[in-house]
């Protein structure tokens, strides 16, 4: 009797163990790696698979081994404020990070840290550019590597000569410590990242490659080897960046009056440079990015994670090549806020399909925990899309949920009002906040450029009242439930009347009018001091942290 209990018990034992072996060989396995590319300031159609002037190989072989979404967009374009969505899965009404200003990162979880939770090794490398403007590691990484504000393509990038010469180089933060940048940035990125992944990563547990370029966000400077690389092309760009007597008087006012300013395509950074010979720089930068993906994508086969990895490539933002006569992003205007997503994951997504679902930068972080595995915190706003990224609901039955758009007024770039938008099916509306101009209206099913406006069409009437309504009770954030800028429903268009015959807009003032390429032109980015207005007045330099130093 005692031998058969023993081998009942042994029985018992070896199943057990096995089916916990099993389990845990299951859920290893079933955790599937994600490499997240993110880059800044990329337009949605900056990939060679959509333009044949363009050479993004690597790019190309990820949506040939993938989905490519064309109606993946931001809700909110302008780096912070998205940046913040896409770690945190919240609005930015409600992560409040409205600008670029907002160093607040009080309260708020990044989406990271719940992968940690689900068994997940987490590496940080590249642009933070959120909140704070630290540079230290953030909680729910593993591995971190970033540098503060904006970075720079290379390593003496924005010293002042005196300092340069000394051999005073820009600093990384690599896990707390202060290393200097060596190279060019995206290599040096791609580097660290390949470093984690070979050494510091234990193979039998999942990783999520956090990878934030710096490229390709203004000034774009390629890598020496790309230098040149489009001197030769010409880029198309769209129809709308010749902008018509029509265009004129069916856009905002602010529209027109942007054209002439730092974000618009006639005085493009305060500069005579046109945007033909910008994005020769541009796309020769975003050269560098292809590279590295390349290389990440070639470690993954050698090493027999690639079938087992998720490969993401977005950015924070879309970027306009004169669409409506402007650059830069911010607005509510499809170049502003659609982004370039392509995503492959072998054996899970299909290969080489175009998926038209609506997708959000809201909806990543819900995507990633469903990947994961892991549960989807209370905080969270968006959607998972991985059922309809996989094939699993089909695009006909997905219910994207309405793209709702933000973006709040900041004083260092003026000339783009708070702008609220809400795109229902084909149709997007756009209100403007705090300053004194019209509303838009489009139906993008015919009218993909945004040329006419239909604020003023009777037909279209009947749909713009809800879209009104719609509009106002979406943007109510979560603690208040009121609109995070504290404004009353639109219930129309306003009193705007004005005499005809009588005194003309004003002109803008005197001292904002001067020649393109003037060397002070980004001294209204730094905080006024007695010293710098000073300055300013008698038309001197002025740089705020190596003021003794610059010459
Ligand atoms: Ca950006």
């Amino acid at each position: 009797m005692k031998s058969i209990a023993n081998f009942i018990l042994f029985i018992l034992f070896t199943t057990a163990f096995a089916n916990s072996a099993i389990a845990y060989q299951q859920e290893t396995q079933a955790k599937r790696n994600v490499v997240f590319v993110l880059l800044d300031d990329l337009r949605y159609d900056g990939m060679g698979f959509l333009q044949e002037e363009l050479q993004t190989p690597n790019i190309d072989e990820l949506a040939a081994n993938g989905v490519h979404f064309p109606n993946a967009v931001v809700t909110s374009s302008l780096c912070s404020p998205s940046r913040a969505t896409i770690l945190t899965g919240m609005t930015t009404r409600n992560h409040k990070i409205v600008d670029n200003n907002n160093s607040s990162e009080a309260g708020l979880t990044f989406f990271p840290s719940y992968l940690q939770d689900a068994g997940y090794q987490t590496g940080y490398f590249g642009k933070w550019h959120m909140g704070s403007h630290s540079d230290m590691p953030r909680d729910g990484f593993d591995k971190w590597v970033s540098f503060s504000g904006q970075g720079a393509y290379y390593p003496q990038d924005m010293i002042p000569p005196a300092l340069a010469k000394k051999g005073v180089v820009n600093q990384l933060n690599v896990d707390g410590n202060s290393v200097g940048q060596k190279g060019y940035i995206t290599d040096e990125l791609t580097d660290y990242a390949l470093n984690w992944l070979e050494h510091d990563v234990d193979k039998k547990k999942p990783f999520f490659l956090y990878l934030s370029h710096k490229a390709v966000h203004s000034d774009a400077t390629p890598a020496k080897r790309h230098e040149g690389q489009y001197k030769e092309v010409d880029f198309k760009l769209p129809d709308s960046a010749v902008v018509t007597e029509k265009d004129a008087k069916n856009k905002p006012m602010w529209v027109h009056n942007q054209r002439n300013s730092w974000h618009g395509a006639d005085f493009f950074y305060a500069s005579d440079r046109k945007m033909q010979t910008y994005l020769k720089s541009y796309y020769a930068t975003l050269s560098a990015v292809d590279d590295s993906l390349g290389e990440i994508v070639q470690f993954l086969k050698k090493n027999n994670l690639y079938e087992n990895t998720m490969v993401v490539f977005y950015s924070d933002n879309g970027f306009m090549i004169g669409d409506h006569g402007l650059i830069d992003k911010r607005n509510a205007y499809e170049g502003s806020v659609r982004v370039p997503l392509v995503i492959s994951a072998p054996g899970l997504l299909p290969k080489g399909v175009t998926n038209n679902s609506l997708v959000r930068n809201l909806d990543l972080a819900p995507t990633f925990l469903e990947l994961a595995g892991a549960k989807q915190p209370a905080q969270f706003e968006g959607k998972s899309f991985l059922p309809v990224a996989t094939g699993q609901v089909s695009e006909s039955n997905w219910q994207s949920p309405d793209f709702v758009y933000e973006y709040y007024w900041e004083w260092s770039f003026p000339m783009t009002p708070t702008t609220f938008a809400i795109r229902q099916g084909d149709l997007k509306y756009i209100q403007y906040h705090g300053v004194w101009d019209i509303e838009e209206l489009y139906d993008l099913g015919v009218d993909p450029q945004e040329r006419t406006n239909l604020i003023r069409d009777d037909s279209y009437t009947e749909k713009l009242l809800p879209l009104r309504t719609a509009l106002y009770q979406a943007l109510r954030s979560s603690d208040s439930n009121k609109p995070s800028v504290p404004f009353n429903a639109r219930l129309s268009e306003g009193v705007n009347l004005r005499n005809k015959n009588g005194l003309k807009a004003a002109p803008f003032p005197a001292w904002w009018l001067v020649e393109p390429n003037r060397r002070d032109k980004y001294m209204g980015l730094f905080p006024d001091t007695p010293l710098k207005l000073k300055k300013q007045r008698n038309n001197e330099m002025y740089f705020p942290f190596m003021e003794s130093n610059y010459q």
